[in-house]
């Protein structure tokens, strides 16, 4: 037997894109374990990866083989083996009608980060932007309100900072981010490594909250207020960087009032911070060079652009921004920090017929009353287990008069509402480039296996859709290796030399990111208060009002990132869900003791949008008046065909139209038998 290894990159939606090395035996896949050279992992995936990748991943028996046809209801999960001729022929026949009836807008698709791949997330968009097609939104089912916000404030928001520079730094601020669920090595080696004093602000005592040295629990949706007591603080003790201000920023005038009047005594009231910590806290930052990490939750809240412009104030005003060791970090996008030209790869200079996208927030109600023979073509998301108001979601797939198609991995709930189902190939199929959002890497995905029975990578499918609906656009068949030597064309290294090496950094030293600190906002500088914002109907300034707490008797319902689920994949991995099952709540003992629940009973959990049975759990890890259930589970996988997302009545944040499922307020009872 001849044992060898091929060298990967995990493309899932994580901060880490850790190193993969897929061991072969005699050519076929033996096990998928971690790349011991890989500077992020270290040699270990994580427990999930671990378990997917050498599971249900490369389960022949539960990956999609072969394109399907429904053969009953819509929804009922009866389908029939067709050929790939077959389905695009039926789907090209759709499409090619709605097109000559110029109904191009009831074209809808709706793709996100299944796989984040360069190819597989953005090459089908070519065909939809050719073709004239209405995009539903991407971001606004996770964080467009912060690139709004920090749009307002820097002019852009996919600049961060490079990790590699946590080693100049004296303090780091992980803001609204769970690393210990959402980028695991992250939090593992880079967190644990963390020169100087970790300040981990979330209302959740989660494991990263428990390795920081200042843990501070704002209530859900009363950041803003917290950042203006930090503020206040550092004024009080003249850490302010008054040079900085007066050279780089706009608009302080209007905001020092603000920090004026919010004293850590009055942050404290409205957060439930105390204000020594807050004091504690600026002192730390006020210290610097100081980082801070702006994390997805933050902005997933009703006023959660608003609570990132606030957070950002903290390095424009201490010019802890654009020297080593600080600066602050969303998302580190592979154009701005590593000049790779993404945007080739979905040609958004294709489109001539345009097409106002249409938000997350909105889809379940357009699919509602949209008219006969709409199609919904949906490729790397699952709205049926991660989009809000699932009920009536569900309803509305259920539509004889929508034409759906889905293409995935696995028959996944919204496959099953699918008139034709496409089977992709998974990240060990094909040849891609991953370029993490966090660290400023790139990293080969590198084909380790064929992909099992008739299915494609995403970019083969939607080449051959073209093929069947005559189109001639040459750059809708462009191959695979022409894109990535374009991509890897400002670099000295090609896709073979980054295959052989699965992970380079294109810039060997770390960055210091915004070192020019020339900011792409009308006045060039920071600006602290906004115009631009101001003309789209929001405050001049960020505002320190916190969002007013639940009712009485409700609770508000964090549902974040799971440890064990990557959003809605893996809940068909029988040993996740042996670790996962069943659904579950946990609530802060004062709050459970008043509502008679005990750890291991079961509550209905409930509001107006709709209603679900939850096992309880009792621990003082979540705050009193939050109850906790992270995302994650396939609705068909429970009893009443429903998840957490049945709760979430698609509430808005205060920017992009983007969700705000961190502001859903809940009821919580014992179930009485
Ligand atoms: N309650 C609650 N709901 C949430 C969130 C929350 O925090 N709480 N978070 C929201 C956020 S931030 C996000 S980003 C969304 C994401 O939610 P989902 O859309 O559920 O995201 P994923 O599970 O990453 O991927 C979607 C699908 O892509 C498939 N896939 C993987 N690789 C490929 C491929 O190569 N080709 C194709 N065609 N398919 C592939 C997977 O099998 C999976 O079914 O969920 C949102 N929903
Ligand atoms: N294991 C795993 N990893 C993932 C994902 C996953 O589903 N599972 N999803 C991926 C995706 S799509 C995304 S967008 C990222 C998201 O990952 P993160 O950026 O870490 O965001 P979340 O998981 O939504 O929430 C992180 C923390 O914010 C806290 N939080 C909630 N509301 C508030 C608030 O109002 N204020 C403050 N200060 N904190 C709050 C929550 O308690 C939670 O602990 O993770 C990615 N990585
Ligand atoms: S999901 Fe994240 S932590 Fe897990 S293997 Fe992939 S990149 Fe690594
Ligand atoms: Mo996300």
């Amino acid at each position: 037997m001849t044992e060898s290894y091929v060298r990967t990159t995990c493309p899932r939606d994580c901060y880490d894109s850790c190193g993969i090395r897929v061991v072969l035996k005699d050519g076929e896949i033996d096990r998928v374990t971690g790349d011991g050279d890989h500077p992020a992992n270290r040699g270990s995936l994580c427990g999930k990866c671990t378990l997917a990748y050498n599971g249900v991943w490369r389960d022949p028996a539960a990956r999609l083989t072969t394109p399907l046809r429904r053969s009953g209801p819509k929804g009922s999960g009866a389908f029939e083996e067709i050929s790939w001729d077959e389905a695009l022929g039926d789907i090209a026949r759709h499409l090619g009608r709605l097109i000559d009836d110029e109904r191009r807008h009831d074209i809808l698709t709706a793709h996100y980060t299944g796989t984040c791949s360069a190819l597989a997330n953005q090459f089908p968009m070519r065909f939809f932007n050719h073709i004239g097609a209405r995009e539903v939104e991407p971001d606004s089912i996770c964080n467009l309100s912060g690139h709004v916000a920090l749009g307002y404030v820097l002019g852009e928001s996919a600049t961060g900072f490079d990790p590699r520079t946590a080693r100049d730094s004296s303090c780091l601020v992980v803001w609204g981010a769970n690393p210990s669920a959402s980028g695991p090595h992250a939090d593992k080696h880079w967190l644990a490594e963390f020169p100087g004093t970790l300040i981990v602000i979330d209302p959740i005592s989660t494991p990263t909250a428990k390795r920081a040295d200042i843990h501070l629990r704002p209530f859900p949706g009363t950041d803003s207020a917290l950042a203006f007591g930090l503020l206040h603080a550092l004024r009080a003790t003249g850490r302010l960087d008054e040079a900085f201000i007066a050279a780089h920023t706009t608009g302080f005038e209007a905001l020092a009032p603000l920090i004026e009047a919010w004293s850590p005594a009055r942050a404290a009231e409205a957060t439930g911070v105390p204000a020594a910590d807050i004091e504690r806290a600026a002192a730390a930052y006020g210290a610097g060079p100081a980082m801070l990490w702006l994390g997805q939750a933050l902005c997933r809240a009703p006023t959660g652009g608003n609570a990132f412009r606030a957070a950002a104030m903290l390095p424009a005003l201490t010019g802890n921004i654009g020297k080593p060791g600080s600066g602050l970090c969303f998302l580190n996008g592979k154009g701005t920090t590593r000049g790779v030209d993404m945007g080739y790869v979905g040609r958004a200079d294709l489109r001539r017929h345009q097409a106002a996208p249409l938000s997350h927030m909105d889809l379940r109600a357009h699919l509602e009353t949209a008219p006969p023979d709409t199609a919904l073509l949906l490729w790397n998301i699952n709205i049926a287990a991660s989009n809000p108001d699932q009920q009536r979601l569900l309803a509305a797939l259920r539509s004889e008069e929508l034409f759906t198609v889905v293409a995935d991995l696995f028959m996944t709930d919204s496959a099953r509402h699918a008139d034709i189902v496409l089977p992709a190939a998974s990240f060990l199929e094909f040849d891609d480039l991953v370029g993490s959002y966090f660290h400023l890497s790139l990293g080969a995905q590198s084909k380790a296996a064929e992909p099992p029975g008739q299915a494609l990578p995403n970019q083969e499918i939607f080449r051959r859709l073209a093929t069947a609906m005559g189109l001639d656009e040459p750059a809708l068949y462009e191959s695979d290796a022409d894109i990535l030597d374009h991509l890897l064309a400002p670099f000295d290294f090609d896709f073979a030399e980054l295959k052989a090496q699965g992970t380079i950094y294109p810039s060997p030293e770390p960055v210091v990111l915004w070192s020019d600190l020339a900011f792409p906002t009308p006045s060039g500088r920071i600006e602290l208060a906004s115009a631009a914002a101001e003309a789209d109907g929001h405050p001049r300034t960020p505002q320190p009002d916190p969002l007013p707490r639940p009712a009485p008797d409700m609770l508000r319902l964090l549902t974040p990132a799971s440890e064990w689920h990557m959003n809605s994949s893996y809940d068909n991995e029988a040993r996740i869900r042996a670790r996962t099952d069943p659904a579950t709540v946990t609530l802060h003992p004062d709050d459970a003791r008043a509502l008679g629940l005990a750890t291991g009973a079961t509550a209905r959990v409930w509001n107006e949008t709709g209603e679900l049975a939850m096992a309880v759990a009792v621990d003082a890890l979540t705050p009193k008046g939050v109850a906790w259930a992270p995302k994650g589970r396939w609705p068909g996988h429970a009893a009443e065909g429903l998840n957490v997302n049945a709760l979430n009545p698609g509430l808005r944040s205060d920017m992009g139209d983007s969700t705000a499922l961190h502001g859903v307020d809940v009821r919580v009872a014992a179930v009485t038998l």
